[in-house]
């Protein structure tokens, strides 16, 4: 028998809420109206095809000072007062939903007592409490506050020692990985009975946690590695019309990059349960430019060279404007999308161009091209926004249900995770780099894999937090 527990509280205290946050279940009802849970439903954790832990969704208490009454009077054996209530009752509309609530609880299911510690200990509660000690069972009860404004969890805490076996704070709206698992170390603590139990579901949650992070790293580095090997280049003849031509290629490069990190992204929502929460980073600030043109050049942070023989290959004159735009720019210090520019001699009045390579500009042959990307930055920028997007589908919990997160910046160089990186960090990205870009062929296995390690780790790091 796998473990169950029963998720007890007043109404419209945040108990569907929890349990959407336990199992990570984002279809569970959950209303601003009391009421809005009417039958007790159970929830099942499966991982891998196994079940592992349930959890009851309940309506709220609705009469809890005459079923008190009855509890207390109850005089038959202490160990079956829940399934006399239940069977006393169950055709009594007036305790239709105290039957309803307690029905787990005659099953052998054991308590979790939810309250909103942003509002003052009443009446009600105190006999809701002392139902469930009645009740016998093994029982925890969490605070859940729905707001900051106000702080009664002192109040509540003195009166939860009274009559729970083990307490806790848990935001049903706030609470990560880490605390769900924190929730299920406490539940341990309330009978003996659940400890051994309860550590296996532990080790299984936590296997699957790293399980999904191996699945993410694969995501990320192969979306990652397509976006920098990525090019699209057309045929030129004297007659193309160039504008036209780079129009288009710009379109299907920006669309191309957009495409695969938008299925990335679309796969780590589902490997993380959200169907109703998506989050969007702002758009890549470079795909807003034209590619080939001077200022995105400038953008790319490319060096002084390498803009003049940009330029020279783009027009003869532009050459000598970029060369002096470029004077003032930094390598490095603009985060943004590059694109290497390939011109073939037909554009500039048959004139014969060779074909060279120049540092991160490639002369083609009759034709023009965008990519693969071949600025280190667009990596990091790869990287910074996957993390990102990863961080906030792991942090939101399913029970919460307001609006999206707000778009963030990453414009500032300083918020992203790759910011933090180490020089050994930094090495491996970079060998990766060349490895994916084609300019690296030893050790490329190595340089795989200890990029794929990285990750993976800083996944593991942001799941920590
Ligand atoms: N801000 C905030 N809102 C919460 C929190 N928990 C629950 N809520 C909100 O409180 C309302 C009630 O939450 P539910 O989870 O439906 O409460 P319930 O106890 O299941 O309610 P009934 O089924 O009606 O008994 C919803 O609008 C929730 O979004 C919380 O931790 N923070
Ligand atoms: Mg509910």
């Amino acid at each position: 028998m796998i473990p169950e527990f029963a998720v007890l509280g007043h109404p419209n205290e945040g108990k569907s809420s929890v349990v959407s946050t336990l199992t990570e279940d984002d279809r569970i009802r959950v209303s601003c109206i009391p009421g809005e849970t009417t039958v007790s439903r159970r929830y099942t954790v499966k991982i891998d095809g196994e079940d592992i832990i349930r959890f009851v969704d309940t309506p709220g208490f609705q009469v809890p000072r005459q079923t008190l009454a009855w509890f207390k009077a109850f005089d038959g054996d202490p160990a079956k007062i829940v399934n006399r209530f239940i069977d006393t009752f169950k055709k009594d509309p007036f305790f239709a939903d105290e039957c309803e609530l307690l029905s787990p609880v005659a099953r052998g299911s054991g308590i979790i007592y939810v309250v909103d510690g942003s509002r003052p200990v009443r009446d009600d509660d105190l006999a809701e409490m002392e139902i469930l000690r009645l009740t016998g069972r093994a029982r925890m009860a969490i605070i859940n506050s729905k707001t900051e404004k106000k702080d009664y969890t002192s109040d509540w805490q003195l009166e939860f020692r009274k009559h729970f076996n083990s307490i806790r704070l848990f935001n049903s709206n706030t609470a990560n990985f880490t605390e769900r698992i924190k929730m299920l170390e406490s539940l341990k603590a309330i009978d003996q009975e659940w400890e051994s139990v309860l550590s296996y579901v532990i080790l299984v949650f936590k296997k699957d946690w790293q399980k999904r992070n191996r699945l993410v790293t694969a995501l990320m580095v192969q979306a990652i590695e397509k976006s920098l090997s990525f090019f699209v280049s057309e045929t030129i003849t004297p007659s193309s019309d160039q504008e036209e031509i780079k129009e288009r290629l710009n379109k299907k490069y920006q669309a191309h990059i957009k495409e695969t990190e938008k299925q990335m992204f679309k796969k780590i929502r589902a490997l993380f349960k959200h169907h109703l929460f998506e989050y969007h980073l702002s758009d890549y600030s470079i795909l807003k430019h034209d590619l080939f043109s001077k200022q995105t050049w400038e953008l790319l942070g490319l060096t002084k060279e390498q803009l003049a023989a940009a330029g020279a290959v783009i027009g003869g004159t532009m050459g000598a404007v970029i060369d002096t735009a470029a004077a003032g720019i930094t390598f490095g210090v603009f985060t943004a999308i590059g694109g290497i520019i390939g011109a073939g001699s037909a554009l500039f009045g048959g004139k014969k161009m060779a074909k060279k390579k120049t540092a991160g500009i490639r002369l083609g042959g009759d034709k023009l091209q965008l990519g693969p990307n071949k600025n280190l930055q667009f990596l990091y920028i790869l990287i910074d926004r996957a993390l990102i997007y990863y961080s906030h589908i792991i942090n939101r919990p399913h029970g919460r249900r307001d609006l999206q997160d707000q778009p963030e910046k990453i414009k500032s160089k300083k918020k992203g995770y790759s910011t933090g990186f180490t020089t050994s960090q930094r090495n491996i990205c970079a060998k990766f780099f060349k490895v994916v870009t084609g300019r690296l062929f030893i050790k490329e296995k190595k340089a795989m894999s200890n990029f794929e390690e990285l990750i993976e780790s800083v996944l593991n790091e942001i799941s920590k937090k």
